[in-house]
């Protein structure tokens, strides 16, 4: 039996294993990740994380810090997309 083009048109938007509302949580949040990660290293650091709030002035070094600090589970004094999805969980 050979696959039409429809078939796998069909199959390429069918994603049984993750519901849709998950699928779409993880997308933006790895958009903002990807935001915040300015040299797409796959980490951000504090700086980057400043950087990219940094049109908001009353966001603080010490608060920015702060954040690192605890979403940083490895102690690594980056985060990876993994500490960051739980952060904003
Ligand atoms: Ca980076
Ligand atoms: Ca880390």
């Amino acid at each position: 039996m050979r696959r039409g083009l429809a078939d796998l048109a069909l199959l390429a938007g069918n994603t049984p294993h993750v519901p849709e509302d998950v699928m779409s949580d993880i997308e933006s949040k790895r958009r903002d990740f990807d935001e915040i990660d300015a040299d797409h290293d796959g980490f951000f650091t504090a700086a980057e994380l400043a950087a990219s709030l940094q049109v908001n002035p009353r966001v603080s070094d010490e608060d920015v810090a702060a954040v690192v600090r605890i979403a940083d589970d490895d102690g690594d004094r980056r985060i990876d997309f993994e500490e960051y999805a739980k952060l904003v969980r």
